[in-house]
């Protein structure tokens, strides 16, 4: 399953790191593509949608709905 956010907050290299370590630090093995043009994070993932939107508003970065 692959679930994508809308997260208009990531800006640069150091935006794409900081999301995808805070996911990861929860869900290690699941695949996180940060495209930072297109402001989107797409995570191939069994888990809860809600959860890893939350992992990522943790990390200061809202996420659109
Ligand atoms: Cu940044």
């Amino acid at each position: 399953m692959t679930i994508e956010f809308k997260v208009p907050g990531i800006a640069c290299g150091g935006c794409a790191s900081a999301i995808t370590n805070a996911i990861k630090e929860q869900y290690p093995s699941v695949l996180v593509d940060v495209d930072i043009e297109n402001k989107t994070v797409t995570v191939h993932s069994i888990q809860d949608q809600e959860k890893i939107r939350n992992l990522i508003e943790l990390a200061g970065y809202p996420v659109l709905k």
